[in-house]
């Protein structure tokens, strides 16, 4: 694996982070390590590996968000899944989320044992898919005692703006949560916001990455181009975030940098 640094150092980056809530990385990953990871990404949407037991959620027939359907998990081979989660349990994705640029930036910003809250593919077949409306990756639905806030996007695709990159509103992270729940920003308070009026949008190339705070209001567009727009994310955590859940076992977090 040859190692990009990323084109910050560790104060840059955190006061490009903590004015803007989104940093771009510049190239974190080389072309052999991509063609793995979308050969990969390929091979477990045709379900080559149902022993990694991965959670999937199959993109809507319409191409909206509204109707998708929840609890399905895995339907059969398809490249049109939108999303594939647990990837920590895949080495190759595994090599990804430890992969040494990432922990450079990581490391800017957390000290000690690092654990994963998630890894996950945001896949966008091509043809048709459904974009992800604002949103905030964190409150009481993602049930920790601590808000996460540190998450790295990579780019396994070229990801122009006509195939649904990543857009975001630089500084929206300061202003924390839209609603404790957390998750998708209501209607009427992207209105008030004036969203699309502030709106960015990130393109990357594959194998540039994106440090994106969990608050900061993100989205993406569907994906109008024939190629799939395939996006990793991961986030990790202080080990002392803990999950709070009751109903079940509350979870235990992965250990991923030491
Ligand atoms: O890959 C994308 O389209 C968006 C990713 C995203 O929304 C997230 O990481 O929370």
């Amino acid at each position: 694996m040859s190692v990009f640094s990323v084109d910050h150092d560790a104060a840059s980056l955190r006061e490009a982070f903590a004015r803007d809530g989104i940093v771009r990385l510049g190239r974190t990953v080389d072309d052999a390590m991509l063609e793995a990871l979308r050969a990969r990404s390929e091979a477990v949407m045709r379900g080559e590996a149902p022993e990694l037991n991965l959670f999937f959620q199959h993109d809507s027939d319409d191409g909206t968000y509204g109707s998708l359907k929840r609890g399905e998990g895995f339907v059969g081979p398809s490249q049109r899944y939108r999303k594939v989660e647990k990837l920590e349990r895949d080495p190759i994705f595994h090599a990804l989320l430890t992969h040494p640029a990432h922990e450079q930036v990581v490391r800017a910003f957390i000290e000690g044992p690092v654990h994963l809250y998630r890894a996950v593919l945001f896949n966008k077949a091509g043809g048709s898919s459904s974009p992800i409306p604002w949103h905030q990756d964190g409150g009481t639905f993602w049930g920790l005692n601590e808000e996460p806030f540190v998450q790295v996007w990579t780019a396994l695709d070229d990801a122009p703006v006509e195939a649904g990159c990543v857009e975001a509103i630089r500084g929206t992270h300061a202003q924390g949560l839209a609603t404790p729940l957390g998750g998708v920003i209501p209607d009427d308070v992207a209105l008030r916001a004036n969203a699309e009026a502030r709106v960015e949008f990130f393109p990357a190339k594959a194998g540039e990455s994106l440090l994106i705070h969990n608050h900061v209001w993100h989205r993406s567009g569907p994906n109008r181009t024939a190629f799939p727009r395939r996006g990793f994310t991961a986030c990790y955590l202080h080990a002392r975030v803990s999950c709070l859940r009751k109903k079940r076992a509350p979870r235990v977090f992965p250990l991923v940098f030491s």
